[in-house]
């Protein structure tokens, strides 16, 4: 060894034996062992510094690795909210275009409610005006076959019906021929009203009617094939004395009730009956 460096070392062996003594006396706690001074001393620090520096280097890299952390999630939440703009701005446009959609369904649906009030109204009027166009073609042919009729004086009105009493008396089925003949029928009386007018038409004789029972005895039918409701028989009548199977208004002296059976082959002069209203 170097004479130097070993009388440099007895003095600082010396200054730190004195200096341990010094700091004893004092009352202090006594100085680390030579260990940690000197060459040891010199290691011990070596190593605290390389651990700081590993220190410093991981918190360096966790600083860097929190900082791409925090830039990823910064980007994917500037990337979420961009996508969450552009989903709100399609659905304000998706609604505003719904809105729109509505206020035309709004205004068709008040569009066809007014159409269909409108057409209602037409097919009213339709209705009125064809019922209107029937009655006065109903009112003009009738006015027509009552100027025919009426014109014609054998032919009596009466009740929407016009009457004819023949002049030549013939058999009942004979009778009625003529008066098929004429587009009429033999009479068939409705009601009281026209038994009277009947009894005023026939001028006190027999005249035959449309009402048989030549079909089935004692069942009487009119010539349209109703049957009989309403009788004027004269009392005793019918009594098919023989075989009288037709009916005559005028027999006996009453004018209330004055029908009869005769035989259909009796010659009587008839009253028709047109039907000015089928
Ligand atoms: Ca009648
Ligand atoms: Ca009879
Ligand atoms: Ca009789």
């Amino acid at each position: 060894m170097d004479p130097r460096l070993k009388e440099q070392q007895l003095k600082k062996k010396k200054l730190l034996k004195r200096l341990r003594k010094k700091h004893q006396d004092r009352g202090r706690q006594p100085l680390p062992l030579k260990e940690s001074f000197g060459p040891f001393s010199h290691r011990n620090n070596t190593a605290g510094s390389r651990i700081y520096r590993w220190a410093a280097v991981c918190l360096g890299l966790l600083c860097v690795f929190l900082f791409t952390a925090v830039l990823v999630l910064w980007f994917r939440f500037m990337e979420e909210k961009d996508q969450l703009e552009a989903n709100y701005s399609n659905l304000t446009t998706e609604r505003d275009q719904l809105e729109i959609s509505y206020n035309n369904l709004i205004i068709e649906r008040d569009q066809l409610y007014t159409s269909y009030t409108s057409l209602t109204k037409e097919t009213q009027n339709l209705d009125l005006t064809t019922e209107r166009d029937w009655l006065q073609e109903r009112l003009s042919d009738l006015g027509k076959r009552l100027m025919t009729h009426i014109n014609k004086p054998e032919w009596r009105y009466f009740s929407s019906s016009v009457h004819y009493i023949s002049i030549v008396e013939k058999t009942w089925n004979e009778s009625r021929n003529d008066c098929m003949k004429k587009e009429a029928d033999l009479v068939i009386i409705n009601n009281k009203e026209e038994q009277d007018f009947i009894e005023m038409l026939r001028q006190r004789k027999e005249a035959w009617i449309g009402l048989t029972d030549n079909e089935n005895e004692g069942i009487w039918k009119w010539v349209n094939g109703s049957r009989l409701t309403t009788e004027f028989w004269y009392g005793g009548e019918p009594n098919n004395y023989g075989e009288e199977d037709c009916a005559v208004a005028g027999f006996g002296s009453t004018n209330e009730k004055s029908c009869a059976d005769y035989p259909c082959s009796y010659w009587r002069v008839c009253i028709c009956e047109r039907r000015i209203l089928s």
